[in-house]
């Protein structure tokens, strides 16, 4: 499968991954109508699971095939307002192989879905509610988001054991950044790695809202087919948005393929209804977490998903407060310097911090100052300067992407990709510019692509150092956002500003007279 260009991406979306028509082979699935409970659907692998002869099986009622006794639980289960699809029920079941197996059910429409799997366990699987005690009262303790993900890869990892833990978090475009991670030691980091949006499709991401946690247990598995009773009149493509043995897209195996890794789990993070991003851990090897683990799993992304909310609203008022000290420390250079100019001047760190800006620019009563990084040609801000005046009223105005709202300044893109800007009301042409560079610049690809990854690069295959290019392709000529805190800052400091300007032009007057 060679992924390339636009196609490929709008292929990518349009891939019913709700419907693969097949499973991964760790367990098998069988469907049934609610109504009678007759057999519908069937995994291709009932036989060599169970030991019983598959054949006949399709059209016969469920409880002859798994007994009574696991038919009233699923349907007892289904019954209860706290079964979730990932609980399972451990269930006897009268098959010659294993009778004794996790039995994970759930409803969608008018199917009843069945997957049942060995409930046999690895020691170091076992998990407990103690251990979830634990691990839930040390996420709470976390008092900022980069504590809070940090100790959540820390657990997840020792949780589930897997070589790599990490979590992504999306942009407001989609794009996605690695926040923190844990892994094994000899293993490269891909701590601030970014990807583009197109690497994880608007389907699979409406998917991960309704399947919150997702196992691929044997990335080099051959996918199992689902067998459809031939006399079933019903819809016949079995819809898996809820089923753990769901079959995986092809083109993400590939991508998975292509990095190496063995087996992964991903935990879906959501805030106000939206995919805020995930959790997603590797192995080198295959590896099948217990249904007990991925029970918690879904317990603890649940709640990162509910600390993540509270932790960022503290980290909002951390915010505001040191940009209210920094304006302070502006205050103050205001009241004692000789003029306006000279005070923004001496303040020049702490007038960029306000906003994280790379650089400033300050006109003022026909005066013009430059700050920090700021781009070269003065005939071109010129120009920008008058463009900005001309367009905008008294507002502050936010540009994300100078170039692509004007390309006439795009060679400005380096250091000029992003801009507040602030008029200032006193004298016509007077404002403070602050610039933010181009990102892709900034950020770094995990320290070396050639040695952090060991892959074929130049296939036009889906791979992650393809990404990297992909999003700096797509985010070429933008800054970082600006956030509304940014533009709340700036209009508090031109306050500052007026009240000096008023006060040394009644000084001025106090002198003349
Ligand atoms: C899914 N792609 C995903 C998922 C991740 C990534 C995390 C979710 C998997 C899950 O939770 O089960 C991407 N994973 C990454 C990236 C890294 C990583 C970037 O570890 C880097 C460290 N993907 C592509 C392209 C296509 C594509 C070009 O890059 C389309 C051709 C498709 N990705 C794709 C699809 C899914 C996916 C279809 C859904 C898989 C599924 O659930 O069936």
């Amino acid at each position: 499968l060679a992924v390339a260009g636009q196609d490929a991406f709008a292929s990518c979306e349009r891939e019913p991954i709700h419907t693969p028509g097949s499973i991964q082979p760790h367990g098998i699935l069988l469907a049934a109508c609610m109504q009678d409970l007759c057999i519908t659907h069937l995994s291709g692998n009932f036989e060599e699971s169970t030991g019983l002869s598959a054949r006949g099986i399709l059209g016969t009622s469920l409880s002859s095939v798994l007994g009574q006794d696991a038919c009233t639980a699923i349907l007892a289960a289904l019954d209860s307002e706290s079964y979730a699809p990932a609980n399972a029920l451990v269930v006897n079941i009268p098959f010659p192989k294993q009778p004794r197996r996790n039995v994970l059910a759930h409803r969608i429409d008018d199917v009843l879905v069945v997957e049942i799997e060995d409930a046999s366990l690895a020691p170091e699987q076992e998990t407990s509610l103690y251990r979830a005690h634990v691990i839930i009262q040390g996420l709470r303790r976390a008092s900022s988001l980069e504590q809070l993900c940090n100790g959540a890869v820390n657990e997840i990892r020792s949780l589930t054991g897997y070589d790599r833990v990490m979590i992504y978090r999306f942009t407001e475009a989609g794009h996605g950044q690695v926040i923190a991670e844990d892994m094994r030691a000899d293993q490269p980091s891909y701590f601030n790695l970014y990807y583009p949006a197109s690497d994880i499709p608007p389907q699979a991401r409406r998917l991960y809202l309704l399947q919150r946690v997702r196992t691929i247990v044997d990335m080099s598995y051959r996918p199992v087919p689902i067998l459809v009773a031939p006399d079933f009149k019903g819809e016949s493509t079995l819809d898996m948005t809820l089923c753990g043995l769901r079959s995986v897209s092809p083109a993400h195996i590939e991508y998975m393929h292509n990095m190496g890794v063995g087996a992964t789990l991903g935990i879906s993070l959501i805030r106000d209804g939206q995919l805020w991003g995930m959790v997603v851990c590797h192995h080198l090897e295959p590896r099948k977490p217990s249904t007990a683990v991925r029970s918690l799993c879904d317990v603890i992304g649940q709640l990162l998903s509910l600390l993540i909310v509270q932790v960022a609203e503290g980290e909002k008022l951390k915010k505001n407060i040191e940009q209210q000290k920094l304006l302070q420390r502006i205050g103050n250079s205001l009241d004692s310097a000789p003029t306006v100019m000279q005070a923004l001047r001496d303040s020049a760190d702490d007038l960029m911090q306000l906003v994280h800006a790379d650089g400033a620019l300050i006109r003022l009563g026909g005066q013009q100052h430059m700050l920090g990084r700021v781009p070269e040609d003065a005939a071109k801000v010129a120009c920008l300067i008058k463009k900005l005046h001309s367009e905008f009223s008294d507002e502050p105005i936010t540009i994300e992407a100078l170039g692509e709202l004007h390309p006439e300044f795009r060679e400005l893109s380096d250091v000029a990709s992003g801009l507040l800007f602030l008029p200032l009301a006193n004298n016509p042409g007077d404002a403070i510019i602050w610039f933010r560079g181009e990102l892709a610049r900034t950020v770094e690809w995990a320290g070396d692509p050639n040695k952090s990854i060991d892959i074929s690069l130049d296939t036009g295959r889906v791979s992650p150092r393809k990404s990297f290019r992909a999003w700096r392709e797509v985010v070429r000529g933008h800054s970082l956002p600006w956030a509304v805190t940014d533009q709340g800052a700036a209009l508090d400091l031109r306050r500052l500003i007026s009240s000096g300007l008023l006060h040394n032009a009644e000084a001025h007057l106090a002198r003349l007279s």
